[in-house]
């Protein structure tokens, strides 16, 4: 069996997608999310240009081989763009041995774990009142983990929240736009938030919150420290992991579960991170993480200081990206919670999937590969578009983390 054709196909309905198609000399197709947020046409080169060459006339049966083939034969190890792309690739296999197994990779993986992966969801408001509303609206869907986010008085803008009542989208059309940020508003907000939360729904509902690297170590433990009385699942993103020694001062503040990794790309982004049990949650994902066949490394090893995995799940990783975590995460024994942030119901036409939320829970059924497709003539009617994530400023104009 060989690889005979592979391609990119990219489409914008309503924010970009990039998504990897493999077809064999026997006609069975595979599909792989190939999306990097801001930066998707690198990746597609990188594959066009680089990848796909090697690739033709190889036995897609063989998903380690070509996958330490595109790792250790590149010489440049690592980064975004590569992992990104040998995470597609990855990914399209599996999808192809699922199809010629006639079993869902979960299958292929170990089976099932559970019967549907626990989900949050995202609770946004301009202000407490309306984050508290959206908490709420949640509940009432079936919801039992939700992630919290508010404006912040004083700021014009803060990450995580729309311009619109509910909707949330990071990446904007045109050129990355500017927000500012100031962290001792932040700090002085954040925790009153949780209360209000907590007083208008109780204890029983999961809460989450990203901090989206802004705060130092000390910042950081503060905050959790503080949060405690609220009992959060998990900060995300507490500060910039670049240094994995960061971690350690804010475990020495508190107990407040800690999650990181939406932007790593490796097992050795997070090793001593997991190792010292400096984290409770993994969030890297399939499609920025080398695919299955990594992320599986990553989830084994976590496995051996009892951290589980919290994938990142917001809306510029594809349906593809999607339906492959729901297959991971039937399986993964250490698994934690899935982030779900609905696509929109135009992507939604144009990557037909299987999987589905069903009360507070994402579910799929027992279809052969990932369960995922792609309506070729819808996508091609929705040429890219460039966006970008924006970028963050404090009052004085200088640069902070995004
Ligand atoms: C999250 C994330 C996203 C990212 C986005 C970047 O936890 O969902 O932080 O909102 O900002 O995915 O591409
Ligand atoms: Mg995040």
């Amino acid at each position: 069996m060989k690889i005979e054709r592979i391609q990119t196909i990219v489409t914008c309905p309503g924010r970009n997608f990039v998504t990897v198609k493999i077809t064999t000399d026997e006609g069975v197709v595979g599909l792989g999310d190939a999306t990097l947020n801001g930066r998707e046409l690198s990746v597609k080169s990188y594959l066009e240009d680089h990848l796909f060459p090697c690739l033709i006339g190889r036995d897609p049966r063989n998903i380690e081989d070509i996958w330490q083939y595109l790792y250790r034969g590149a010489y440049w190890r690592r980064g975004p763009v590569t992992m990104t792309a040998i995470a597609a690739i990855d990914m399209a296999l599996w999808d192809i041995k699922g199809k010629l197994a006639g079993m869902p990779v979960y299958q292929l993986l170990g089976g099932k774990s559970r019967n549907g992966l626990m989900v949050y969801g995202h609770a946004n408001g301009r202000d407490h009142a309306e984050a508290v509303e959206a908490v709420q609206k949640h509940i009432e869907e079936g919801y039992k983990a939700i992630r919290v986010q508010s404006g912040v008085p004083g700021l014009a803008k803060t990450y995580g929240v729309g311009k619109t009542k509910g909707h949330y989208e990071p990446a904007e059309k045109g050129l990355p736009p500017e927000e500012p940020w100031d962290t001792s508003l932040y700090l002085r907000h954040t925790p009153e938030l949780f209360r209000k939360v907590r007083e208008a729904v109780g204890f029983e509902p999961h809460l989450l919150h990203d901090a989206h690297h802004r705060l130092t170590p000390i910042e950081a433990g503060r905050l959790g420290k503080e949060l405690e009385p609220y009992s959060l699942f998990w900060i995300e993103d507490a500060t910039p992991a670049e240094n994995q020694e960061a971690f350690r001062l804010i475990r020495q503040h508190t107990t407040t579960p800690l999650a990181i990794g939406e932007v790593f790309n490796s097992i050795w982004d997070c090793k001593d991170l997991i190792s010292e049990q400096l984290v409770d949650y993994i969030r890297s994902t399939i499609v920025h993480a080398g695919g299955i066949t990594h992320v599986r490394r990553i989830a084994d090893f976590a496995a051996m200081y009892q951290v589980r995995t919290g994938f990142h799940g917001a809306t510029d990783l594809s349906p593809v990206c999607m339906a492959a975590a729901v297959n991971f995460g039937m399986w993964v024994p250490n698994f934690g919670i899935q982030e779900l942030m609905p696509h929109s119901p135009l992507t939604d036409e144009v990557f037909p999937h299987n999987y589905r939320y069903e009360d507070g829970y994402l579910v799929m059924d027992d279809v052969p590969g990932l369960g995922v497709d792609i309506n070729e003539e819808l996508a091609a009617k929705y040429p890219y578009e460039r966006a970008y994530l924006p970028v963050a400023r404090l009052a004085d104009g200088a640069m902070w983390n995004w």
